[in-house]
């Protein structure tokens, strides 16, 4: 059977997909909400609850050695986080979602709320056919309303993606600064202006929130200093796709800034290619990768 062109959730007819592909009631639902919201929230269950506490443990030896509140990729050196990050009961939601093969690409582990503005997904990576990408956030204890919890807009997966060029960066390839100055505020006067309410995410410890690559998310401003806010997101990526970084593309002129994202199920990398063909990556993203790969070191900032 042919991959789907589009996530099963995001099409109009997914009750017909549902319909037709038996599955149990949660997988039902779960796809239901995804399709309805843009987000939706999955029990990892005991096991995983029991590694949430090893989890922080092996990402806050790299918050105090380095004074910082956010380490990428400790799934490198952690084995609880790389478990969890390959939950495969996540796995197989998303595959049954999306109706592609997903796999984890990046983890991230907060002490703190991330107070980030704002934004999807989408501007930061993307993929061939587009929206093949998710976030799934896994709380490793109870978020408290005062400790800057994560936000996000239900149905805002539904609005179109606004890319740089949309948000009025017309030189290529666009900079940090042109997300900051131009991205950021075009983005929430978008959202402000569909109308659809914020809501806060007091997720509880071993649940994940999963959202669609264009639901509008940031962080809440942290209301009690020093709270912490201890979470593992998981980015994921899908089977024979293009992958590339907005950011540093032009996808107005073809130009696509090909990645080779790393696998953290099976330790190794997922090559871009689509419909079963390999894709040429530049040379330099190659290299970046063997090095990370060789040196397999958590960035911690
Ligand atoms: O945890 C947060 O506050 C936001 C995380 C986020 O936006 C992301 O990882 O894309």
């Amino acid at each position: 059977m042919s991959l789907p062109q589009r996530p099963w959730f995001e099409t109009e007819d997914y009750e017909t997909y549902i319909a037709r592909s038996g599955f149990d009631d949660a997988t039902a639902d779960f796809i239901r909400h995804m399709a309805e919201h843009g987000y939706a929230l999955v029990d990892l269950g005991d096991e995983a609850r029991g590694l949430c506490d090893r989890a922080s443990a092996d990402a806050e030896r790299y918050f105090q050695r380095h004074g910082v509140h956010r380490v990428q990729d400790a799934w490198y050196r952690s084995q609880a986080i790389r478990k969890l990050a390959a939950w495969p009961k996540v796995r197989e939601l998303l595959r049954a979602a999306y109706g592609r093969d997903p796999f984890p690409f990046q983890t991230l582990n907060f002490l703190a709320g991330s107070q980030q503005p704002l934004h999807t997904d989408t501007v930061h990576f993307s993929s061939l056919p587009e929206r093949f990408m998710c976030g799934v956030w896994i709380a490793l204890e109870d978020v408290h309303d005062d400790a800057g919890p994560l936000i996000y807009h239900p149905g805002s997966h539904k609005l179109p993606i606004m890319t740089m060029r949309d948000a009025g960066v017309n030189h290529a390839p666009p900079t940090p600064d042109d997300y900051v100055q131009s991205f950021v505020p075009r983005f929430a006067e978008r959202i402000s202006a569909s109308g659809l309410p914020e809501h806060r995410a007091l997720v509880k410890k071993g649940w994940a929130f999963v959202w669609a690559a264009n639901l509008a998310h940031g962080g809440a401003a942290i209301a009690r200093p020093g709270a912490t806010r201890k979470s593992l997101v998981v980015h994921c990526y899908f089977e024979d796709c293009l992958y590339y970084t907005p950011m540093t593309s032009d996808e107005a002129s073809g130009h696509y800034d090909l990645r080779v994202p790393a696998n953290a199920r099976t330790g190794g990398w997922t090559w871009p290619q689509r419909d079963g063909k390999r894709a040429r990556v530049r040379i330099k993203r190659v290299l970046g990768k063997l090095v990370r790969d060789v040196l397999r070191v958590p960035y911690a900032h």
